[in-house]
């Protein structure tokens, strides 16, 4: 036992106290206990590699190899992807796919290549399989892109999971992203990786690893193309990458390596190769598309754990109001529930909670309630009581239900894993639906459970469903999140058919984008954090996770005035705009850091929402393509190895740079530019591309550029739609897409085109339709024409 730990584990208890703390203990003694007994040692293993391969068979899409030892199964499918998977594995059934695994395309052919190895070549891409079991994905033009050695099993002479391992060789100049959230990237850097969703048990920053969502989804960006990979396996692992470095002069280039370790699963994986935005296409067509948020979850959220009362809430919402400051959306945190127990409303605190939802909807802005997963082990409690009438918690191998501490006391967990289970929970939204709230904010579901040392999750011998399937908390650990997003999800499409859901998690796996979104979770106040928050942000994005953004000013201490206004600057442009804090930490009104803060934020957030037209259209092309509204630099530019290496400024959509202010003391920063012209939006001034300038950034705003040519819809004064068009360079022309908003129902309005072009003197906007070109149907504001 270490004091530490026990001590550490009665604090994040907090006022629960120490009989809390004794049950935390109590807690990691029986989690321990089952695991020593549902989980046997490994003993001795044997280690496998594939040995020599023997003969093929071809089939649709490539064909199955067997070698000495294992058998290699390759597909290439009809959206461009590729899947091999060792041992006989196949694509399904997997938690990330949307629906079933893609027909394979009938194009691609299984054939001899040199050295008695094979190789399938498709539109895409080509791979070889050496005859010991290497593998390489190679662009149509034959440069490699990704070199895997013959993997490595070793399994236990008893029986059991066997571990495996990957090693894998890039190109000297790839760099690599994605593997979920991560606070240090979003480039990231040589180090190890773990694939264990966690609660780092207090605000995070860049150093700590790994977080709440975690995924074996890289994209690797080099000169040659850019590829994805994704092992697809649910269970516990490590990623350890190594950046490559290109030899100067006469030296030799040291290709970057990347080392999977898995402690079980299937060793299968898929690949896709182009430029990042047919990477992403392809792998949105594969887990699914992006749920589309309604368009008041694309405006400014205010949440804060502590609210305490329905008073307090009306007092914040018309502090907005009497101020003129935009917002949409008010969040409820746990304090709201009755003894903390999901599904429960303190009737003392908040005794008419849906009048005042209704009130507050008169203003436009919507309540989103918290949703934990662990639930009141009492029986009585109603939750609980219906839980068990449909087995609805997870049981340990001996039967026994497996408890936890969470924030109701002694606590059990859905088995999300199981479609009955997935059913119950979603009905019970019902009960919030009539209490008002329109949104839904997953939290704790790593899952998170108060231990008194080490991991704060469920034992990993706890038994789970797995689609009947049967298995463990190790395979199902970091799916849970994400089956617990899809039972949420869908018990939201029944209970109110005709309204998006929305719903965003905190913790989540491959394919949660088809639920809904995250955010980055406790992200500890400071500039450090910060920086992580938008790592966070962009991380996801290139997992296909295109909806998340920061608790804006951090989570757990008071920010300085500068600090929260720079995370408010920043916030206003990202996809979830959300100002939150903890129970213990300052405030984050807008107007409880002085005057100028609040002017500053007011402009922040009244231009958020004169944007919010173009957000609407960015989560309709999120959803249609795959492509995250957050882009890092080099989303159009790959090639360009300054773009790969900058993290402190992105692209929002094709039309936009932003380039927040992360250092504290700053009113300029250094922007490095893509291709083309920009232009600064608050002087007009044009910058040229590529290269980097160095621009102003006064505390009232953070530097925005737009693209030359730009066509985007923006709200109007009168609230309808504008276009805001920037002028192209002189004989060049520009364009832009614009999803109007078709309501929060599923309506699929279409995608409308514009192009921008010089007519003499003037720029002329038009729509281009199947018919010929048109006017456009909106006013059109045309910006840079003195500069261009
Ligand atoms: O529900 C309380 C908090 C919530 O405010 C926060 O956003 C979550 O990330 N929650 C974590 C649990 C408590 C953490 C100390």
């Amino acid at each position: 036992m270490d004091g530490r730990d026990l001590v550490r584990s009665v604090k994040v208890v907090g006022s629960a106290g120490a009989a809390q703390g004794l049950r935390t203990v109590r807690a990691a003694w029986r989690r321990r206990r089952a695991d020593a007994a549902g989980l046997p040692p490994r003993g001795a293993e044997r280690a496998r590699v594939p040995g020599p391969v023997q003969h093929v068979e071809p089939g649709p899409g490539g064909g199955v190899l067997r070698f000495s030892r294992t058998l290699l199964r390759i597909t290439v499918t009809v959206n461009g992807a590729v899947f091999w998977g060792w041992d006989g594995a196949e694509a399904e059934p997997s938690y990330a796919l949307a629906g079933r695994c893609p027909d394979p395309d009938p194009r691609a052919v299984l054939e001899p290549d040199k050295d008695g190895g094979w190789r399938v070549v498709a539109e895409r891409v080509t791979v070889v399989v050496s005859r010991h079991g290497a593998v390489e994905v190679r662009t149509p033009g034959g440069v490699t892109l990704r070199r895997d050695l013959p993997p490595r099993w070793w399994e236990p002479v008893e029986g059991g999971p066997a571990r495996w391992m990957q090693r894998s060789e890039v190109a000297a100049d790839a760099r690599f992203f994605g593997l979920g959230g991560r606070a240090s990237g979003p480039r990231l850097r040589d180090g190890t990786y773990r694939l264990w969703n966690t609660d780092p048990g207090r605000a995070f920053g860049p150093d700590d690893d790994p977080l709440y969502i975690t995924m074996p989804v890289q994209m690797v960006v080099a000169d040659a193309a850019t590829h994805l990979v994704f092992h697809d396996t649910s269970w516990d692992g490590t990623v350890t990458l190594r950046e490559g470095e290109e030899g100067a002069g006469s030296g030799h280039d040291r290709a970057g390596t990347c080392e999977v370790r898995m402690e079980g699963g299937p060793l299968r994986c898929w690949v896709m190769v182009g430029t990042p935005a047919r990477v992403l296409l392809t792998w949105a067509s594969l887990t699914g598309a992006p749920a589309l948020p309604p368009a008041w979850a694309l405006g400014h959220h205010h949440a804060r754990w502590g609210f305490g009362s329905e008073q307090e809430v009306r007092r914040i919402v018309a502090g907005y109001l009497e101020r003129g400051l935009p917002l949409d959306a008010v969040h409820l945190d746990i304090d709201h529930y009755d003894g903390h127990q999901v599904f429960t409303v303190d009737h003392d605190r908040f005794p008419k909670l849906p009048q005042l939802a209704e009130e507050l909807r008169r203003d436009g802005v919507r309540l989103v309630s918290i949703v934990d997963p662990a639930v009141k082990a009492a029986p009585g409690n109603a939750v609980y009581d219906s839980g068990r009438a449909v087995d609805a918690f997870v049981r340990d191998a001996s039967g026994r239900l497996v408890e936890g501490v969470v924030w109701p006391g002694e606590a059990v967990f859905p088995d999300f894993t199981h479609a009955r289970v997935r059913e119950w929970w979603g009905g019970l939204y019902e009960e919030r639906l009539a209490q008002g709230f329109a949104g839904f904010w997953h939290d704790m579901n790593e899952p998170t459970s108060f231990t008194a040392f080490g991991e704060s999750t469920l034992p990993r011998s706890a038994r789970h469903s797995l689609e009947g399937r049967g298995g463990d908390h190790r395979e199902a650990h970091n799916v849970y999140a994400l089956c617990m997003a899809r039972a949420g999800y869908e018990g939201l499409r029944e209970l109110a058919p005709l309204e998006r859901p929305f719903v965003f998690s905190r913790s989540g796996w491959a394919g949660l984008q088809r639920y809904g979104g995250t955010w980055s979770g406790d992200v500890a106040t400071g500039w450090p954090g910060l920086r992580a928050s938008l790592s966070l942000v962009m991380g996801l994005g290139l997992c296909g996770v295109p909806y998340s953004g920061p608790d804006v000013g951090g989570f757990d201490g008071s920010p300085s005035a500068e600090l929260y206004l720079r995370w408010f600057q920043l916030g206003a442009y990202l996809p979830l705009f959300r100002t939150h804090a903890s129970l213990r930490a300052g405030r984050r009104e807008p107007w409880e850091f002085g005057l100028d803060v609040l002017e500053h934020a007011r402009v922040a957030l009244l231009e958020r929402r004169r944007l919010l037209p173009y957000f609407l259209t960015l989560a309709h092309l999120a959803r249609r393509t795959g492509a995250p509204y957050v882009r890092p630099l080099w989303w159009g530019a790959p090639e360009d190895r300054a773009l790969r290496d900058c993290e402190d400024a992105f692209l929002l959509g094709d039309c936009l740079l932003v380039a927040p202010v992360l250092d504290p003391g700053a009113d300029r920063r250094a922007v490095q530019l893509p291709r083309g012209r920009w232009y600064n939006t608050a002087t007009e001034r044009v910058h040229e591309g590529p290269g980097q300038v160095l621009v102003d950034a006064p505390l009232s705003r953070i530097p925005v550029l737009a693209r030359a040519g730009a066509v985007m819809p923006v709200r109007g004064e009168d609230g309808g739609l504008e276009l805001e068009v920037w002028a192209p360079p002189r004989g060049r022309t520009g364009g832009g897409l614009v999803v109007p908003d078709a309501g929060d129902g599923w309506d699929e309005p279409e995608v409308e085109r514009y192009v921008a072009r010089w007519e003499g003197r003037q720029v002329v906007v038009e729509r281009e339709g199947e018919g010929g070109v048109s006017e456009p149907p909106y006013p059109v504001r045309l910006r840079g024409l003195g500069r261009a």
